[in-house]
């Protein structure tokens, strides 16, 4: 018996010592967070995608788990990432969608996600699309922009500010805007318009590669207006065409850097979000148009992040975390035509809902979990939220009880790792309206006067609002169709007081 614990022990050194790892580094496993922007959970193939093929996306799946009913905790962008980062309901701090000259959302002083793994020997890397605000809300961009990622725990960073569709349109790298002429200094308004500023789209349409509505005809850069106006950078600005390249390089770079201790990489997709614009190696990849073509264009930048890892021989030891920011949605503001060509494609699958809604394709999205050497391929229909990556992250690293700190990220690693199929008992759904699931019940709170941005109904979203309560069903009807609130007036009873219970925490 001790003979042959000794051999064990030789052998797993000999296995860890070849892959360059000691015992306590296979416990730490490298961190890839693969964010994309705007993915419906239908809009991969191992989904039933049918408009577009996700031939890397589908391999990570089917070497890894696939998550079934995991959940961004908002609806939309800021508050579903303000959630992932501290652990906390978005509704606690007001997050909503911020403009590109908001200041950080993420109080500095808060232990935070990136925090947590930083203290756990982690070198931490943000790589993307950030839209938690920078700077005091008086950002000058023509020096160091702070406070930012380096404030909230992120030791490099490399940046698209707020959205491909605001300014300022240019890479922020460790706080310092990347090839920046000091001769032309920047200058960017969400309010009264600049002199000698960007021409506007507004102004001059024929600058455009691509038509946009009302509320993106600000300043055209790379023939693309957005929202806001902007002055000077013009060395800085990007090329919406090749930024995928711009972002893998860069997060490929930061693996290689980091390659010999533990690495958190948050990989931040400008892709899928709008403008669609995909590069010309990627031009009628889909038979959707611009958004197909972008979902094949990020599933190519996902197979390259992997390629590095196995040419690294990182893959082994490396937890990949794959998963949207908030659901799908067809028109957000620019002519793409991707409600025309969608066809039989459904972006968020069975699920009634999208982006900016509560039903349930505004918060279930594709989820895969991938770690070859602990997690084993299947499927999960665990319950589970974002809100928990922090929380369920922490306990793998022996860190215990971020308690506080994290006042609602519960820990759920052994489900996020395929051990158990048991998630979370209740899931907060966070939209203009609050849904809360228990099980297959799914509970949407009812609301007097509600209203959305009037831009939202414009875009054939339904934001899931009523005055009556709504519950349903998902395991007899995933499409929201049948309020079985009158016939369940206990269970009703209990979602509202478990939300309420939620709001006064
Ligand atoms: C909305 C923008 C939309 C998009 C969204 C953010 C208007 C009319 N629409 O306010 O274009 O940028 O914000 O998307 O301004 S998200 O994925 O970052 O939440
Ligand atoms: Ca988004």
């Amino acid at each position: 018996m001790k003979v042959l614990q000794i051999f064990g022990v030789v052998l797993v050194c000999l296995i860890s010592g070849l892959k360059g790892y000691t015992q306590t580094d296979l416990k730490k496993p490298n961190i890839i967070l693969i964010y994309i922007d705007d993915l419906g959970y239908g809009d991969i193939g191992i989904n039933g995608a049918v408009g577009v093929k996700t031939p890397n996306i589908d391999a990570l799946a089917k070497n890894g788990l696939n998550f079934t009913d995991a959940h961004c905790a908002a609806a939309t962008c800021t508050p579903s990432r303000y959630s992932l980062l501290t652990g906390s309901y978005a509704f606690r701090n007001n997050a909503a969608i911020l403009e590109g000259d908001a200041p950080l959302i993420i109080d500095t002083t808060r232990y935070t996600l990136p925090d947590m793994l930083k203290n756990a020997g982690y070198t931490t890397g943000v790589v993307g699309k950030w839209h938690l605000g920078l700077g005091d809300g008086n950002t000058n961009w023509n020096q160091r922009v702070s406070p930012g990622p380096a404030e909230v725990g992120f030791d490099y960073s490399f940046l698209i500010p707020a959205t491909g569709d605001r300014v300022p349109t240019v890479f922020i790298e460790n706080q310092y805007v990347v090839n920046l002429d000091p001769q032309d200094p920047i200058e960017v308004s969400y309010g009264k318009a600049i002199e000698n500023a960007y021409p506007t789209g507004r102004e001059h349409p024929e600058l455009l590669k691509q038509y946009a509505d009302n509320y993106h005809l600000g300043a055209v850069t790379n023939g693309i207006s957005r929202i806001g106006y902007m002055k000077g950078g013009s060395s800085a600005l990007w090329v919406d065409e090749q930024t995928p390249y711009v972002l893998t390089n860069t997060a490929k770079r930061f693996i290689e850097k980091n390659q010999d201790h533990p690495f958190f990489l948050y990989y931040s997709f400008h892709d899928i979000h709008q403008p669609r614009i995909a590069n010309v190696n990627f031009i009628e990849a889909s038979s959707m148009g611009p958004r197909g073509d972008v979902i094949a264009q990020m599933d190519w930048c996902v197979g390259e992040i992997e390629k590095k890892l196995r040419e690294l021989d990182l893959l082994e030891n490396t937890l990949i975390i794959f998963t949207s920011d908030n659901g799908p949605i067809l028109d957000d503001g620019y002519v793409d035509y991707a409600r025309e060509l969608v066809g039989d494609h459904k972006p968020g699958g069975p699920y009634k809902g999208s982006k900016y809604s509560v039903f349930e394709a505004g918060t279930r999205v594709p989820t895969i979990l991938s770690w070859p050497g602990v997690i084993k391929p299947g499927i999960s229909d665990a319950l589970l939220s974002q809100v928990d990556l922090y929380a369920s992250l922490a306990n793998l690293l022996a860190e215990k009880n971020p308690g506080k700190k994290a006042p609602d990220s519960e820990n759920h690693i052994d489900a996020w790792l395929g051990k158990t199929q048991k998630g979370r008992e209740f899931l907060l759904e966070e939209a203009y309206a609050f849904g809360l699931r228990k099980n297959n019940w799914k509970y949407i709170q009812p609301k007097e006067n509600a209203t959305v941005p009037g831009w939202i109904t414009q875009k054939y979203v339904d934001p899931g609002f009523s005055t009556h309560p709504q519950l349903y069903n998902l395991e007899t009807d995933p499409g929201e169709t049948t309020n079985l609130a009158e016939d369940f007036p206990q269970v009703v009873i209990e979602m509202e007081d478990k939300l309420n219970t939620i709001f006064k925490k």
